[in-house]
Order: structure tokens, then sequence, then C-alpha cells
């Protein structure tokens, strides 16, 4: 909640109360950063950023190395701050942790080899010679969102670093302790304090931060990402948009069940699926549908509810009630369209106030909300199909385009069916794992997003190129002509050469 406070010199400042969803306690709160603040800092960054830029790919790393062994040290803590704002689990909180440092030795490993000066062919060999350099933007803006707000905050963040730039995290007001702890041990790792900096607030400041910096990586909603975009659009700089997803899982007749089952009931619940990437519609081959739901009413069965400490508690909370609100709705609508709720379905207010039961639906189909909105809440719905092509049609059927998943034996008739489904990736029998693979580009398609996190491809998103050409001059005269009769004949002499070998 939004409150204005009147300072002891009278100034009018806002700040934003950050609650417990467990205890619905009031935790702290934050400042309202104010526009003017926020362009001051932003001038500061670009200061920084001289020098930060200077330092070679691995003196930037070597800092990177020091945060990264910090954070380990310091997990329980960083777990701690997460679990107060977000509601989720231990296991949840520790995810994050360990996910990001497997990107984060990735980028150790790999980035200055990724950010070296690349030799490039030239038209004409010998004389002349080429190289592209790989320069940072300036000062790159991170906005991010709640629901993994140490994973997600600084998965765009740290290689946004790594590539010269320095960087502002607006982390989402919901959840805003946890990244300024992970940026509080930044600086302990000795990155200095305007290199990397923290600013607070709702969207109004988000949307100042991309008024102002050099480029914009976002991750939220699609109705956000879609004005982010339009801003950056406006100033021509370049963005990434990491949105929301409806991601189908398509099981065939020769998956196995029990891995199945426990593999979607794990992807759909996880985060009390308050995850982009969660599994959030099922289609069985109709061979195996009874066996499968078998399955997961078995497994659904086994999983843990809860606020209590331990790895043991498989899902927490849900973080607001809006989410909440829209996971009923969805449910009401289906039940009304002829679904029908066989595990779960209700609020548990014993535990707390947004806790919500692990809910799966049979009998669905496309007229229903839950198979066609980002529910990002705990349902699984899941649907019969009778031959293939009829499953991936629905699994198209989306205007979301994230990521898909596939249970099968069959690994080479699974690779033609992802090539055929619309989504940013496919994962056969372990659906999220691409994100948390580092070497891999992450991201989506049509409303799921723009451009790509984690892999060369994230890393490199965070500069542009600029080539660079010499010339030695050898055996040329003064000329003012374009094409004077001698550099003409070399001219066709290269053309006829280079239709038969490759050296451009
Ligand atoms: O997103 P918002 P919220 C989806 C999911 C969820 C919905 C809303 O469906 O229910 O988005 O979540 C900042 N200019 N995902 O409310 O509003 C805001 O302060 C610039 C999918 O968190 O998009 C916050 O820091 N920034 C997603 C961030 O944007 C603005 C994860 C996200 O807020 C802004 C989370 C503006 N005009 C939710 N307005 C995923 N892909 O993981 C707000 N913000």
């Amino acid at each position: 909640m939004a409150i204005s406070n009147r300072s002891q010199s009278g100034a009018i400042y806002e700040h934003i109360e950050v609650k417990n969803p467990v205890t619905s306690e009031i935790i702290g709160s934050i400042p309202q950063t104010s526009a003017d603040e926020i362009k001051e800092t932003i001038e500061r960054a670009r200061d920084a950023q001289i020098g930060w830029g200077a330092l070679s790919p691995s003196e930037r790393v070597g800092y990177i190395r020091r945060w990264a062994d910090l954070v380990w040290e310091q997990q329980e803590t960083l777990i701690k701050i997460n679990r107060r704002e977000t509601g989720k689990t231990d296991s949840g909180a520790f995810l994050e942790i360990i996910v990001l440092d497997n990107i984060l030795q990735y980028y150790i490993h790999h980035a200055p080899n990724f950010l070296k000066t690349q030799q490039r062919r030239t038209i004409v060999p010998f004389i002349q010679k080429a190289k592209v350099f790989y320069k940072p933007h300036g000062v790159v803006g991170v906005i991010s969102p709640w629901n993994y707000p140490y994973l997600l905050g600084l998965i765009d963040l740290v290689p946004a670093l790594i590539a010269g730039n320095s960087a502002l995290l607006k982390p989402s007001e919901v959840t805003p302790f946890t990244a300024e702890y992970a940026i509080k041990l930044m600086h302990e790792a000795g990155i200095p304090r305007d290199v990397v900096q923290v600013i607070h607030g709702d969207g109004r400041a988000g949307a100042t931060l991309v008024e102002h910096v050099d480029y914009i990586a976002f991750t939220g909603s699609t109705a956000t990402g879609r004005k982010v975009a339009e801003t950056a659009a406006k100033r021509l700089i370049p963005y990434s948009l990491e949105l929301g997803g409806k991601d189908p899982c398509i099981v065939l007749e020769d998956a196995d069940l029990d891995m199945t089952a426990a593999g979607l009931v794990r992807s759909a619940f996880e985060n009390a699926g308050q995850v982009c990437i969660s599994v959030e519609r099922v289609y069985a081959d109709a061979r195996i549908y009874d066996a499968l739901m078998d399955k997961l009413l078995y497994y659904a069965g086994k999983y843990q509810m809860g606020s209590d400490d331990g790895m043991d508690i498989h899902m927490g909370s849900m973080t607001n009630t809006r989410e909440l609100e829209r996971t009923e709705a969805h449910i009401h609508d289906a039940i009304s369209k002829g679904a029908r709720v066989v595990f779960g379905g209700r609020r548990r207010p014993e535990l707390g106030p947004l806790f919500f039961e692990p809910t799966i639906l049979a009998d669905v189909d496309h007229a229903m909300d839950v198979m066609r909105q980002e529910t990002f809440g705990p349902i699984l719905p899941v649907m019969k199909f009778h031959n293939l092509e009829e499953a991936i049609r629905l699994a198209n059927d989306s205007e979301y385009g994230l990521s898909a998943s596939i249970f099968t034996r069959d690994f080479k008739r699974a690779e033609a069916i992802a090539r055929r489904l619309d989504s940013g990736d496919v994962s056969v029998n372990r659906p999220q794992m691409v994100v948390a693979t580092p070497s891999l580009p992450s991201g989506g398609q049509r409303n799921s997003g723009v451009g790509r996190r984690n892999g060369k491809e994230g890393l490199l998103r965070f500069t542009h190129t600029q080539s660079f050409l010499t010339d030695n001059l050898f055996g040329q005269q003064p000329e003012l002509r374009l094409a004077d009769p001698f550099s003409l004949q070399v001219a066709m002499v290269l053309r006829t050469i280079r239709r038969y070998i490759k050296f451009i």
C-alpha cells in the first residue's frame, strides 16, 4: 500500500509498505523514488560505467566470482529475507540461489571468451584486416517481478555488468528486500557503489527508468512489457522482455507415467504455480489418460503445503491476493463450462490468508479460460488428445510461446514434435530445465516476450558491436574514381575465385 508522509522539512514523500503474505504482518517499507532522484542515480551510474567498462572482462568476472562466494556464504540470510516477502518454501528460495549460481559459474568461465575481439574476413585478403569489438551499451536498467525476487532480479543484471555496463535494478515493490540484500553483497564484494544500484518504487519508478537508461531488461506481465517496449521504441533503445506464459506439456503414450506424474506435479505447483514457465496445461494421449490421472492423484496427495521450515515442504503461500483470485476465477469458469475438480480446489485459511490447494482439473477444453489465459496459480488442467496432430495444434493454440515440454521415451519423435511447437524452448521429461541450463538461451515469442537470456546470446544482448577495418594500401595509387580499371580487374578476378572458394 502506498502511504504519503510529511518529512521534518515539510516535504511530502511516499513510501510503500511490504507485507509477509503468510502472516499479513508489515515487514518494512520502501521509498517511492522520485523521478529526479532516479535521473541523478542514472547520472552517477553513467560516470561510474567509464571505469568499470575499462576493466577487462576477466577483471569484471573476478568481482562476480567474489560476489557469488559471498552469496553462497550468506545463503541462509538470503533465504530468510526471500521467504518473508514471498511466502515461498525453503527449497523454493534455495532453488533461486543454486540456479543463479550455475549461471554465474558459466559466465565466470565463458564470458571473457564470448566478449573477446573477433577477427573477421575481408573482401581483400592480406591487404585489409577486420575485427569486431563488443562494447557495452552504457547504463542498463533491470526491472524485475515478485515471484523470484533473487533469481529474476539478478539473472539479467549480472551479464549486463560482466559486459561492462553499469546497472540499476528496480525490484518489484512487492518483494524489494531480497534484491536489496543481494546488491549490498555486491558492494561488499568490491563492485563500486555507483556501478550497481537499486531504485525502489512501483510502476512509476519503472517507467522513469525506461525513459533514461541505454538498455532495458524487463521481466513481468505482458501488459507492462508492452508499455516498456513502446517507450523503448520511441527512444530507439534496445530491450529484452521476459513475459508471461501458458506452457503446454504433451504426454505421449510411451511415457514413464510415474516420472511424468511426479514431474507434472512439481512443475505445475512449484512456487504455488507462480512461475512464468510452469506447466499450465497438459495434453495426454487418450490411451494413457486414465492411468496418468491416477498417478497424478497419487503424487498430488503426497504434496506437502505449509509455511514450516525445511526442505520437505513442497509448496508455500501465494504472494498476492490478485493471483489467488484469478486462480479461483479460472476454476469457477472451468466448472461452469463442464470441467471437474479432481484434486484440491480450495483456499486453506488455517495455513495463511493466501494458501490455495494444488488443484487438478479434468474434462477441460479450450473454451475455458484456464486453457487459454495465464493463471499464475497452482492449477493443472489435463486434456485428452486422440492423435498427435491434435496435440500439436492445441499446444500451439495460444497467444503465448514461452516454454513447452514433452514426456516420452522416444527422443527422435520428441525432436520432430519440438520443431513444430511455437515456443522459445522445449524440454523432454524435465519441464523448466532450460532456464536452469546456463548455456541455453531462454525466452519467449508472441506475447511471451522479445530476446533471450542466458547463454552467449544472453550476454551479447548487453553489447553492441563495433566493426573495425584496416587497409595497408599495398600497391595502391591515389585515385578519385570509385572504380578505376585496376580495381575493376581485381574485383573481377576476386569474384571468379570467390565463386569456388569461401574467403569472406
Ligand atoms: O507484473 P507487472 P506483476 C505475470 C503474471 C502476473 C502478472 C502481474 O501473470 O499475474 O504478470 O504481475 C514494474 N513501466 N508475471 O504485477 O505489473 C513493477 O513495479 C515500467 C509474469 O508483478 O508487469 C514490477 O517491478 N515498469 C512474470 C515489474 O514491472 C513497470 C513474473 C513487474 O510488474 C511499470 C511476474 C511501467 N509502466 C508476473 N508498471 C514472469 N514472466 O516471470 C509496473 N512496472
